[in-house]
């Protein structure tokens, strides 16, 4: 009887905005960990699950949420990511239809949204894949690299220099882990609050290379308290690239509109445009409009 239900389920909008809801209560649930939000963790799974995508080859990228297996929740660039993984496997078991690729974006977009970021149009319609699908190792940035390295890899999903720009501002959020990536300290002093701070504190202050045992990072001269990574500095010194940091630092409203249409099609990639179920992506509404 169950079982029959559950095949005959169709999902509709409003049933994604109930998962929507359960992830903006689970993200919020972090008391122990870190500045209290999984959000920042949950939008650099959404983030590793597509940014696989290479547009030559068709392969990798948010369809079939291959970093459920192995080798690829062993890449070094993915070390960390079990902590969102583990957070949605609870949404996971009570919304068992959602697939994960469908499941891990929703969350990455309710995680902008909530934590006051631009509206990041959505849409379902990804397939849980196997293992067989895992792509192969080294196709997310390196942060110790150059422009040239950052060039290669955004240029592979299908972004040009604006997108670049415009996605790396999700830096705004969260914070590196010496027991993940090695680099240490958050980019800003709101780091669960989507603002475009990254831009502005790359301008405004005075970036030194910090003295310690780790990676090559960088730090505030002031305050000794932020940081950014080579790759995140390479925002101002790279000419192209500097022009778009500099306007999202003068305009928010600029950045949170590219922001929103990079991040969107970042989350889409490699996802056969025939298996969405909407031809255009959805807006999901955030808690306190519904509160409203
Ligand atoms: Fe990132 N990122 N990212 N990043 N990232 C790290 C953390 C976050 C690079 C390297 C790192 C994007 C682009 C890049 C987030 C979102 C995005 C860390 C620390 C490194 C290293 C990981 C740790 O130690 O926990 C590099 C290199 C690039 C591009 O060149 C893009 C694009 C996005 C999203 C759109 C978020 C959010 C975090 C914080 C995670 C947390 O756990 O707080």
């Amino acid at each position: 009887q169950s079982a029959k239900v559950a095949t005959n389920f169709v999902p509709t909008k409003e049933d994604y905005q109930k998962v929507y809801n359960r992830i903006a209560e689970v993200i919020d649930d972090a008391d122990d960990y870190d500045n209290g939000s999984f959000g920042p963790v949950v939008v650099r799974l959404a983030w590793h699950a597509s940014g696989t995508y290479d547009k030559a080859t068709g392969t990798g990228g948010s369809n079939y949420a291959t970093m459920r297996f192995q080798p690829e929740s062993l890449h070094g660039a993915n070390a960390g990511l079990h902590v969102a993984r583990e957070v949605l496997e609870k949404i996971k078991q009570e919304f068992s239809w959602i697939s994960y690729g469908d499941l891990w974006t929703l969350a990455g977009v309710a995680a902008v949204q909530e934590m006051a970021g631009p509206k990041v149009p959505w849409r379902p319609g990804r397939i849980d894949g196997f293992e067989s699908h895992v792509p192969p190792d080294g196709r997310l940035p390196d942060a110790s690299q150059g422009a040239p390295h950052i060039r290669d890899i955004f240029y592979r999903m299908g972004f040009d220099d604006q997108e670049i720009v415009a996605l790396c501002g999700a830096h705004a959020l969260g914070r590196c882990h010496t027991d993940r990536s090695g680099y240490d300290g958050p980019w800003t002093f709101s780091p669960t609050t989507f603002t475009n701070d990254f831009y502005k504190l790359l301008f405004d202050e005075k970036w030194v290379w910090k003295k310690w045992n780790g990676p090559k990072q960088l730090e505030d001269k002031k305050t000794k308290s932020l940081m950014m990574l080579p790759t995140d500095y390479v925002l101002t010194q790279d000419k192209s690239f500097k022009k778009y940091a500099k306007a999202y630092a003068d305009d928010v409203d600029l950045f949170f509109k590219d922001f929103s249409a990079a991040y969107s099609k970042l989350l889409e990639l490699g996802v056969p445009t025939q298996q969405f179920v909407a031809s255009e992506a959805w807006i999901m509404q955030t808690v306190d409009e519904q509160n409203s």
